[in-house]
């Protein structure tokens, strides 16, 4: 079954979104081969290079913005909501190109995408209407939510989408991984991976979070970027990776955490606002809730 024939046609203007998001995601990938590396450099075919993440989201804005039903968007690369139709219904936050600084060895990076039913993009991520990630890897993939299930689909040779996985639950697998530097945790992340480690969890940590929490979707376990010494909110971004990420495993059986609350519940103050994520498993998510109280109570 391709894409087109999952999405539900009830959803009218979010089905025709989805599919559009889809059809970009096709552009970034083939872009690849002409603008991988930094600004300012030639690419194998002598061309200036730009930098593959503000490209993508140039991919994404103009392909988005003249659509009738898109009222704002939102990206990582950029320093405010640009907003669009005033008779648009949906707000669209995106992280363009997640992981991009592993682009230029070849691992994988992604397009983090989170869709609101509101004009204001500053709602609380458990108001979201639908989310998805495209993953640039060995294959190229799309694993979409409308909060129905997750469900993931495979770029086949002929450009279409085709499912793979329907209704993804989190794994059951024991791994975990943890970002930021070892040396400036804060004790009750340190607490929090040594009970990891001691049930036999497997350190897994790519550099690219949209690949590391879609391995978490598919074996289980946890990705953490926590808060750290000097680093209260961690390095991650609510709008653009947090929430996305937050809604599908939300709806893939598992949860998101800043180690107090779950992460859909937070009201957004500004766009580039960031937020330590726990995010994986419900008994994991559950764990560290517990170590973080445990510390609160000392
Ligand atoms: P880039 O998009 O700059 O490569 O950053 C990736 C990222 O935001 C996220 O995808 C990773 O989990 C995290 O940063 C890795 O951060 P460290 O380099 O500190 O491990």
């Amino acid at each position: 079954m391709f894409l087109n024939e999952h999405l539900p046609d009830d959803t009218g203007d979010l089905k025709e979104l989805i599919l559009t998001i889809s059809r970009l995601g096709k552009s970034i990938k083939d872009g690849f081969l002409l603008n991988q590396g930094v600004a300012d450099t030639q690419n194998m075919y002598g061309e200036t290079q730009v930098e593959m993440d503000k490209w993508a989201d140039k991919v994404l804005v103009d392909g988005l913005r003249n659509l009738p039903f898109v009222a704002s968007l939102s990206s990582e690369e950029r320093d405010d909501v640009i907003y669009c139709s005033k008779d648009g219904r949906y707000s669209v936050t995106f992280d363009p190109l997640d992981g991009s600084s592993l682009m230029g060895i070849n691992l994988t990076v992604g397009t983090i995408v989170g869709i609101f039913e509101n004009p204001d993009p500053f709602r609380p991520g458990s108001e979201m209407v639908g989310a998805m990630y495209i993953l640039y890897g060995p294959l190229t993939t799309l694993t979409y939510t409308i909060g129905k299930g997750i469900h993931e689909f495979v770029l086949d040779k002929d450009g279409n989408y085709l499912l793979q996985h329907e209704n993804l639950i989190v794994g059951e697998s024991k791994i975990y991984a943890p970002g930021a530097l070892r040396k400036e945790w804060l004790p009750f992340h340190t607490r929090f991976i040594e009970r990891m480690e001691k049930e036999g969890y497997k350190l897994r940590f790519c550099g690219s979070f949209v690949a590391d929490v879609h391995q978490i979707i598919h074996k289980g376990g946890v990705f953490t970027y926590p808060a750290s010494i000097g680093k209260d909110q961690g390095k991650l971004r609510l709008l653009f990776e947090a929430n996305p990420m937050g809604f599908i495993i939300h709806h893939a059986g598992g949860s998101i955490s800043n180690g107090d609350m779950d992460i859909l519940k937070i009201i957004p103050e500004k766009l580039d606002q960031r937020v330590p994520i726990y995010i994986g498993g419900k008994k994991e998510i559950s764990i560290v809730e517990e170590e973080k109280k445990k510390e609160a109570s000392l």
